[in-house]
């Protein structure tokens, strides 16, 4: 089977030292709280076990998750669940403001002036002459909340069960007949607020981060049928949500399977042109399933300009 082979072609020359990053740091109550911390970590380097014909094993840890690797590594990262154990509960008012931030090094290579004193406020910092904190393939952030089984513990929950998305930042002022503009690609990214919905019911959370990059088919890049080139970076927090209300939460989606690539609707899959921000596909949704914006689920699309 081709596949393989030709996402490893494509990712040799969209994917350099420093460019990728992961979620691993957040704010709340005015606060950032240390690196990693409530936050599960992931194993790097790795070795996905394949469940097709891959022979595209290892990853260091700001690489690229495929939808053909586990099913535990597309929902919270890789080997999460081998870190969920060490990972502390924050605790969160339903309603309140969270900050996120991301980095692109290695956590073996980190140190402190990565993440402190940091400009403006952020949360992390890139000392690499002429990088900024920019992000390097164009696509949105999306945040989903897990709410934790019944009788379960966060800390030994796997991510199987239900996820509401409850942030998306996408597109800034689309219009059909115009290039794209993503607002987190190759520019300084606005300060990544975004707020636990005051209606989230009360419990154990996980926390999914993530900027995910829809792919392409066409003639040159043939996929079969079982992956794309969309590429996800997705990490975990574990959160323990307060609140006073009974509010019921709303049907979620299952992570892998709202990311199937082939799937209509999905929008894991993009045209040639809209990939390459030349323009927006009509039918394009947000990826991630719906946008729950604490009163009910609506269709997660760019709000475009006449
Ligand atoms: C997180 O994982 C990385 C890579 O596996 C490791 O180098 C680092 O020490 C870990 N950090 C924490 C805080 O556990
Ligand atoms: C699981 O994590 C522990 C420590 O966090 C590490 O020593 C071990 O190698 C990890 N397992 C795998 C399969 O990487
Ligand atoms: C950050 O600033 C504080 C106060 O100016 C200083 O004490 C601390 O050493 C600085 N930390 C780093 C990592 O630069
Ligand atoms: C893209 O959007 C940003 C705000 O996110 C804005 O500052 C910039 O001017 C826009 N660029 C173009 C080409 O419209
Ligand atoms: C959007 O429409 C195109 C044809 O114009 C189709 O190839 C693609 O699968 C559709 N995408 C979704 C997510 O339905
Ligand atoms: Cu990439």
């Amino acid at each position: 089977m081709a596949l393989i082979p030709l996402i490893i072609a494509f990712s040799a020359i969209t994917h350099t030292a420093h460019g990728h990053s992961s979620f691993v740091r957040i704010k709340t109550d005015g606060e950032w709280h240390k690196p990693l911390q409530y936050i599960r970590n992931k194993t790097s380097p790795y070795d996905e076990l394949k469940f097709y014909e891959s022979n595209f094993l290892y990853r260091y840890y700001n690489w690229p998750t495929y939808i053909i690797d586990r099913p535990e590594s597309v929902r919270c990262g890789r080997d999460n669940m081998n870190h969920s154990q060490e990972t502390e509960v924050l605790s969160v008012r339903a309603g309140e403001t969270i900050e996120i931030a991301h980095q692109r090094e290695e956590p073996s290579s980190w140190t402190d002036d990565m993440f402190y004193n940091c400009t403006d406020d952020r949360g992390s910092c890139f000392h690499i002459p002429g990088w900024a904190q920019d992000f390097i393939h164009p696509g949105p952030l999306l945040i989903h909340l897990s709410k934790v089984p019944n009788g379960q513990d966060i800390r030994t929950y796997d991510g199987s069960g239900e996820w509401v998305k409850i942030h998306t930042l996408g597109l800034t002022n689309p219009r059909y007949d115009q290039p794209l503009n993503w607002t987190l690609y190759r520019k300084d990214p606005p300060h990544l607020t975004f707020k636990i919905p005051a209606q989230t019911p009360p419990g154990q959370y996980l926390m999914r981060m993530d900027v995910i990059w829809s792919g392409a088919t066409n003639e040159y890049i043939h996929i079969g049928d079982d992956g794309s080139l969309a590429q996800m970076y997705p990490t975990c927090a574990q959160l323990n949500i307060q609140s006073e209300l009974k509010a019921e939460f709303p049907k979620g989606v299952k992570i892998p399977e709202i990311f199937q690539p082939l799937e209509p609707g999905k929008c894991m899959t993009t045209s040639w042109d809209m990939m390459n921000n030349l323009k927006l596909d009509e039918n394009y949704t947000y990826p991630g399933g719906p946008l729950w914006n604490g009163e009910e689920l609506v269709i997660d699309k760019p709000v475009v300009l006449e």
